[in-house]
């Protein structure tokens, strides 16, 4: 990279962008000015990316969310040019790090199905695989979360406000999507995906919804203004936010017409190309393309693409949806059936009435060959794609897929054999399992430069940034004290840094000396946050009891966000605060124990959470966390995990030994046995310390803020609410289970240097979940495509 290059660039870019000297120029212009000449920079080596892989066959990662987080601390790293740039920016009197923090993330997700995503992108460039993502750029990203008279609220996130340098507006590449309403534009931008290294740049393909014509002009004319502008602001809500509520049918319909909007703009830009590279030979097209649906929300690509093919191209409809045969295969992130998308049929009638007439041709196909098979219709019936009235997509997705996948061990079991089984039996050859991964430039490299120059060091240079299997090689430190040492002065002084970061962002003083025990990811029942909450608040009252109780020092911290419409996660939120506050207010008790929830966590609020953990909290009920991928970026970073046997837990103290880990509760098998004479109501009984806790809720302890919210999550627990069984989660089932191992959590963190131990063994055994790892088995084992050079 050259420095005085991009300091000439910096500002002439000053002088047209902003009018002025780059000596005047504001921090989130200096961040702009940067931005956009490092972009000046890759054009070049971005086009000779697509151009080398014209000659190859590439795959399309179609999401409905990326969280891509911040950008240009990310590029530098991986332009290898940190310590240049922070060098440049030091000459021009500012810190790189203040620079940085300027930088909204890009927050297109809501949690680790889109981190996942972003993660996949980082490490396809980085493995030199031909992938391009396509995704929609949500204007205003999902929500920004704050807190307020003790209670989660939301605003809109307007993570453009300074603008948008790290993508290219391709005006040129604009199609038309047309709904039975009313035909939109789709404006792509490209986001180049940097690889380790820089030579080579994928691209992230992000969709914004435009109106073929600004405003009415007739209208306006009239004076009638707000109907000037009606088909406007119903174009641009398609690329508005993500998830908009959908608790009416006006909500469903703008969710349905989002999903088809990225999914039509996609495939009509991957058949484009390909009739420009291939001409129309349509028996090619799964040769070319490999096309993976993650999750459920862009599975209607499917007949998308069947559509553009038979009523664009002239195929026949048979030869079409064997062509979709050969190219779509799909990911399964959950069995949570809230999130198995079904939508009702008469909604998509109104929307896209074709759509729906080839879905129900491939159905037909589907009884048909089900049929011949000798399937009953009572046998058939978990197959379907249309009954009750709605369009079951999953079903689409496994019919029509040529692969089907899981995201950890454990998960694609569960799909085999219990949730997918009727699927498994009729096409065992299409499943497969993919452990999931994390990309180590952004969380180890960018994350924890400390820890990532202290592995350099030892290992003699940075090849492992590029293959994490070599962090095997620091477990003969296990015994060098000096190592140790240092290691434990790493966690320390990010534990410094984040206790700053949250006394200056949530005004809470934190000790960096207590152990930092640290739970954070989406906030969802079966994650039981609540859990961890009424353990906290009967270690309140045990110290209430008695002071002298002999725990280390500890802070708990959360971060989380509750979907807006999701009124129990709002619930439990407002608990964790309010035991935040009794704690932290109580003179005696604070000063062992502080609880602390981080606003708006995201993605760069997780870079700094992370490397400051002792403890990684994962503790939801076995069988409902698909994978997780918040635990191994924490394990990577050195936190022993405290879980349950559940989603890649189970691989992560597979690779570093349960002595290095807490894991305790019930497990998928005792859940089995257990759940159909369930009585919650009987740990309430028989558990002094538990009661007390679940009576605290409705006693008076703790303050609801008048809404209620705790009694009805008390009810939850103990009752039932509305059809809901009482305590769905096991929550109280594994109270005990989980207090006797927090109890081994503090004895063990009493010896420094066996805690040390454990923290180098989770590091030194953490290299399997790289994304780098995941991606090349994506590549290998389903899309069948190469690196290229
Ligand atoms: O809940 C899963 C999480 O366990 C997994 O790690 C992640 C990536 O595979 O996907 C999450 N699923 C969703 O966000 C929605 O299906």
């Amino acid at each position: 990279m050259e420095k005085q290059c991009i300091k000439e660039y910096m500002e002439m870019y000053s002088k047209i962008a902003y009018g002025k000297n780059l000596k005047y120029a504001t921090k989130p212009e200096i961040w702009g000015a940067l931005s956009t000449a490092l972009m000046s920079q890759i054009v070049d080596k971005w086009h000779d990316t697509r151009k080398a892989y014209k000659a190859h066959k590439a795959a399309y990662y179609l999401s409905a969310e990326y969280l891509m987080g911040r950008a240009l601390g990310n590029n530098l790293i991986n332009l290898q040019a940190y310590d240049e740039i922070a060098e440049l920016l030091k000459e021009l009197g500012v810190n790189v790090n203040e620079i940085e923090e300027v930088e909204e993330d890009a927050a297109l997700g809501n949690g680790g199905l889109g981190r996942l995503a972003a993660c996949f992108m980082d490490s396809s460039a980085t493995m030199h695989l031909p992938v391009q993502g396509y995704g929609l750029r949500y204007r205003n990203g999902l929500f920004k979360q704050y807190f307020k008279d003790g209670g989660q609220l939301e605003e809109a996130d307007e993570w453009l406000g300074y603008g948008d340098p790290w993508s290219i507006r391709k005006d040129d590449y604009t199609v038309e999507v047309k709904f039975q309403d009313m035909t939109v534009k789709a404006i792509p931008y490209d986001v180049p995906i940097i690889g380790y290294g820089g030579e080579i740049i994928n691209t992230l393909r992000l969709w914004q919804a435009e109106p073929l014509c600004e405003f009415n002009f007739n209208l306006f004319n009239n004076q009638e203004y707000d109907k000037a502008l009606e088909e406007k602001n119903r174009t641009e809500d398609i690329t508005r936010v993500l998830y908009p509520n959908d608790s009416n049918d006006q909500g469903k319909l703008l969710r349905l017409k989002q999903q088809y909007f990225l999914v039509s703009a996609s495939m009509q830009d991957i058949v484009r190309d390909f009739k420009k590279h291939h001409g129309n030979v349509w028996g090619d097209f799964a040769k070319w393309h490999a096309i993976q649906l993650n999750d459920t929300h862009p599975v209607l690509a499917i007949p998308e693409l069947i559509r553009i093919l038979v009523d664009e191209e002239g195929e026949e409809f048979d030869k079409a949806l064997d062509i979709a045969r050969t190219t779509f295969a799909y990911t399964n992130h959950t069995i949570l059936q809230e999130a198995l998308e079904k939508w009702d049929i008469r909604l998509m009638e109104i929307l896209f009435p074709r759509i729906l007439q080839i879905i129900k041709a491939i159905d037909e196909r589907l009884q048909t060959e089900l049929g011949h098979k000798g399937y009953t219709m009572e046998k058939m019936n978990p197959c379907l794609i249309l009954k009750d009235g709605k369009v079951h997509m999953a079903n689409l997705a496994i019919y029509v897929g040529f692969a089907l996948n899981g995201v950890a061990k454990l998960h694609t079991e569960i799909l085999k054999e219990t949730e997918l089984h009727h699927w498994y039996t009729l096409y065992p050859y299409k499943f497969q399992n993919k452990t999931n991964g994390i990309t180590p430039r952004r969380w180890l490299v960018l994350a924890n430069r400390e820890l990532a120059h202290l592995i350099t060091n030892r290992l003699g240079n940075e090849s492992w940034a590029m293959d994490l299997t070599k962090l095997k090689q620091l477990t003969k430190y296990i015994e060098d004290e000096g190592f140790l040492e240092e290691l434990m002065a790493i966690k320390h002084e990010k534990k410094v840094q984040l206790a700053h970061y949250i006394e200056e962002k949530e005004g809470i003083t934190i000790d960096p000396d207590s152990l930092f025990d640290i739970q954070v990811k989406r906030l969802h029942e079966y994650k039981r946050q609540h859990l961890n909450a009424l353990y906290i608040l009967d270690l309140y009252f045990r110290l209430k009891e008695n002071p002298e109780l002999d725990i280390p020092k500890v802070t708990f911290i959360f971060g989380a966000k509750a979907f807006p419409g999701y009124y129990r996660a709002k619930s439990i939120i407002r608990l964790i605060l309010a035991i935040a506050d009794l704690i932290n207010k109580d003179e005696g008790v604070s000063k062992k124990m502080k609880v602390v929830f981080v606003s708006n966590y995201n993605v760069s609020y997780a870079q700094k959470l992370v490397p400051a953990a002792d403890l990684s909290k994962q503790i939801s009920t076995a069988g409902k966390e698909a994978s997780g991928t918040g635990n191994m970026k924490l394990m990577l970073n050195g936190a022993p995990t405290f879980g349950t046997y559940d989603g890649a837990n189970v691989e992560i103290v597979g690779e570093s030994g349960e002595e290095n880990n807490f894991i305790f509760g019930l497990r998928v098998e005792d859940i089995e046995k257990l759940q159909n004479n369930y009585n919650p109501r009987a740990y309430y009984e028989q558990n002094p310390d538990l009661k007390r806790v679940l009576d605290a809720l409705v006693d008076g302890t703790l303050n609801d803020g008048g809404t209620g919210c705790f009694r009805e999550l008390y009810d939850s627990l103990l009752n039932g609410v509305n059809w809901d069984r009482a305590d769905q989660y096991y929550v109280l089932a594994d109270f005990k289970a989980f207090k006797e191992e927090q109890e081994k959590v503090f004895e063990a963190y009493k010896n420094k240097k066996k805690w040390a131990q454990m923290s180098l063994m989770n590091i030194a055994n953490s290299g399997v979940f790289s994304s780098d790892r995941t991606i090349m088995q994506y590549a290998n084992e389903i899309w069948g495509i190469n690196p290229v050079e």
